[in-house]
């Protein structure tokens, strides 16, 4: 399809909107059958990677040295003695090999960032079901419910988030702080504010948000909207 050079997608110091048409694939060393769409990197100024893995038949990759959060897009992945579908997802220690693979097509996010151990506690493996997270409003806002996938645990130096908005709800306050996210859109529509921009974004969008990039949102429709968040926390920012 023509587009004319326009695309919703832009790169700013502080913020990406990453929309579906601008996504570039290519496969990571020790995939088979599968490749990466890689979202936020070190290149971009990101503390941490992001990227959507696309397996074919009999697809396989590998989480490397850092420590992975892996969600389930689409599709049954078997890793260790384990299988994860849709809406379930994998937290993976770092320096621990782990092979992900998939006999049919599917979809996965993977989230990876160096480890800052507490008290040199490193967690053991963990898996989850986004379904059976309780969510809490926001803020005693029943309209905008928040699924916490990690454990409220010191040893954890990140935390990931489910945001699921009402449409009309929107965040309390336009947010401004020092922790960076990454942010995939999973269900729904509406306006990302990001910096002193405004964004139609929809499901299938990846957003970046540098540390103290101004950010709020806005569920539009008539589905509820709904994203997967990444940030760093937990620690000093001196660490
Ligand atoms: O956890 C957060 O900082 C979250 N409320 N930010 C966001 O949704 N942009
Ligand atoms: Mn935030």
């Amino acid at each position: 399809m023509q587009h004319l050079g326009h695309t919703r997608s832009s790169y700013r110091r502080d913020h990406l909107l990453q929309t579906p048409d601008t996504f570039v694939r290519a496969p990571l060393p020790g995939m088979r059958n599968a490749t990466a769409i890689i979202h936020a990197a070190p290149a971009i100024g990101a503390g941490f990677t992001q990227y959507s893995v696309e397996l074919e038949c009999d697809g396989s990759f590998r989480t490397g040295p850092a420590q992975s959060f892996v969600y389930v897009l689409q599709g049954r992945l078997g890793l260790a003695e384990t299988s994860l579908s849709h809406g379930q997802y994998a937290w993976l220690p770092p320096d621990r090999v782990t092979v992900i693979a998939s006999e049919q097509p599917a979809r996965v996010v993977v989230i990876e960032k160096p480890h800052s151990s507490w008290n040199g506690i490193v967690p053991p493996p963990l898996t989850g079901d986004e379904r059976l997270v309780p969510g809490k409003p926001l803020a005693g806002d029943e309209s905008v419910q928040v699924r916490i996938l990690l454990p409220d645990d010191p040893a954890f130096d990140c935390a990931v988030n489910t945001m699921t908005y009402q449409p009309g709800a929107t965040l309390p306050a336009v947010e401004i702080h020092v922790m960076e996210h990454g942010l995939l859109m999973l269900e729904g529509e509406g306006i990302y504010r990001l910096g002193e921009k405004w964004y139609p974004v929809k499901a299938g969008d990846f957003i970046w948000m540098a540390p103290y990039c101004p950010q709020w949102f806005g569920a539009l429709g008539k589905a509820p909207a709904k994203y997967l968040i990444y940030k760093d926390w937990n620690r000093h920012p001196l660490t």
